[in-house]
C-alpha cells in the first residue's frame, strides 16, 4: 500500500500556510501535473504511437519541430485552458502568446512552458523533459499581452520541470525550497521522494557542449581549460564531464549530486546571445537552482534579475554549484 505524500497533498499543505490563498494556485498546479502525466505517457510509448520523426512545420526559432513537440504543446494547452486560473499562456513552440479563449473564464496567472525540452533526444530514447513557470498577470487578467509576460525571473510564483527519464519525476519550487516527486504508475500519482533538494556548493563535474569551444569567450575558455588541466593545474583537482543535451536531465543531475552546466555566449551565431531561452528555460531553471542553494548567471548578470525584452529572447546560462559558478563569474569580471 502507498503511504507517501502525493504532490496534491504536498501543495495543499504548503498553500495552507499562505494567508489569502484561494485554492486557485493549487488547482492550476494540479492541471499542470495532469499535463505532465499525459506527456510522460506519450513520450514513454515512443514509436508505438507513431509520433517520432519530424513534422512538416518549423517552430519560430527555425528548428524542425518533432511531432511530439506539437503534440505535447497541445496537451499543455488543453489541460490548462479551461479551469479559469489563467489569463494567457506562452510556449517555446508558439510565436505569439495564447490568451485564454473567450468560452472559458480568465484568471490571474500566466503560464510559461517548454512542453518538450531536449526533443532532439526523443528519436534516440534519451531523457527529455517539460519546463514550466507561473507568473502573476498584471491587472485583472482580462487583457494579457506579450508585454504582461516580460517580468524578471524574480517575479516567478512557481517553477518546475518534469523529467521523463528512467523514471518520471516532477521537481517543483514555489519559493520555499525544492522538492522532487516520482510518478508511481501503479496509482497514477506523483509521490514525494526527494524532499528539500539541495545542490552541494562544490563540484568536480562540468557540462558543456565542447564542440562549440572555438566560439566561446575567453572567460569560459579559461574555466574549461583549468578544469581539463586536472590535479596538476590551477584548480588542483580532476574534473569529470557530462553532456546529455537535455537541459532538464542536466539540471536534475546537478540537483542530485552537484555540478555546473554551461550554455555560454558564443560567436557561432552573432545574432543570438546564447542558445537557451530566458522565459522557457533559463528563468524557471534559475529559480529552482537558486532555491536549492545553487547559482545561475549569464556570466555577467544574475539571470533572474534580467528584464526580458522579448518572449523568445535567448541568454547565456551558467548554473549549478555555487562556488563553481562564482569562479566562472569572477573570470568574466576580470576579463
Ligand atoms: P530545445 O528546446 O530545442 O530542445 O533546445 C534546448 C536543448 C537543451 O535541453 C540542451 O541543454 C541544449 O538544447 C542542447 O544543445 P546542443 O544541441 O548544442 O547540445
Ligand atoms: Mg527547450
Amino acid at each position: 500500500m502507498h503511504n507517501g505524500t502525493t504532490i496534491t497533498q504536498f501543495i495543499i499543505e504548503e498553500q495552507r500556510h499562505i494567508a489569502g490563498a484561494t485554492g486557485d494556485f493549487t488547482s492550476l498546479l494540479n492541471d499542470i501535473v495532469t499535463a505532465c502525466k499525459v506527456i510522460s505517457n506519450a513520450v514513454n510509448k515512443g514509436a508505438l504511437i507513431g509520433v517520432m520523426g519530424s513534422a512538416q512545420s518549423e517552430n519560430i526559432q527555425g528548428e524542425t519541430q518533432k511531432e511530439l513537440d506539437v503534440i505535447t504543446n497541445e496537451i499543455f494547452i488543453k489541460s490548462n485552458e479551461w479551469a479559469g486560473h489563467l489569463a494567457a499562456m506562452a510556449s517555446e513552440e508558439m510565436e505569439e502568446i495564447y490568451p485564454i479563449p473567450a468560452q472559458y473564464p480568465r484568471g490571474k496567472y500566466l503560464l510559461v512552458f517548454d512542453p518538450l525540452d531536449g526533443s532532439s533526444n526523443v528519436d534516440v530514447n534519451i531523457s527529455v523533459g517539460t519546463i514550466f513557470s507561473i507568473l502573476r498577470c498584471p491587472g485583472d487578467g482580462t487583457n494579457a499581452t506579450a508585454e504582461s509576460f516580460l517580468q524578471p525571473g524574480t517575479e516567478q510564483v512557481c517553477a518546475g520541470y518534469a523529467l521523463y527519464g528512467s523514471s518520471t519525476m516532477l521537481v517543483l519550487t514555489t519559493g520555499h525550497g525544492v522538492n522532487g516527486f516520482t510518478l508511481d504508475r501503479d496509482i497514477g500519482e506523483f509521490v514525494l521522494t526527494h524532499p528539500k533538494m539541495t545542490i552541494p556548493e562544490d563540484t568536480k563535474e562540468f557540462a558543456i557542449n565542447a564542440s562549440n569551444q572555438r566560439f566561446w569567450e575567453a572567460p569560459v575558455q579559461r574555466y574549461v581549460e583549468e578544469c581539463l588541466a586536472g590535479k596538476t593545474g590551477p584548480r588542483g583537482k580532476d574534473f569529470n564531464m557530462r553532456w546529455v543535451a537535455s537541459m532538464v536531465a542536466e539540471v536534475h543531475r546537478i540537483l542530485t549530486r552537484g555540478g555546473i552546466f554551461m550554455y555560454p555566449k558564443d560567436t557561432k551565431d552573432p545574432a543570438k546571445a546564447g542558445k537557451l531561452r530566458l522565459m522557457y528555460e533559463a528563468n524557471p531553471m534559475s529559480f529552482i537552482v537558486e532555491q536549492a542553494g545553487g547559482a545561475s548567471w549569464t556570466g555577467r548578470e544574475r539571470i533572474m534579475e534580467l528584464k526580458p525584452e522579448g518572449l523568445h529572447q535567448r541568454v547565456p546560462v551558467l548554473l549549478g554549484s555555487k562556488n563553481e559558478v562564482e569562479t566562472v563569474v569572477s573570470y568574466h569580471k576580470q576579463a
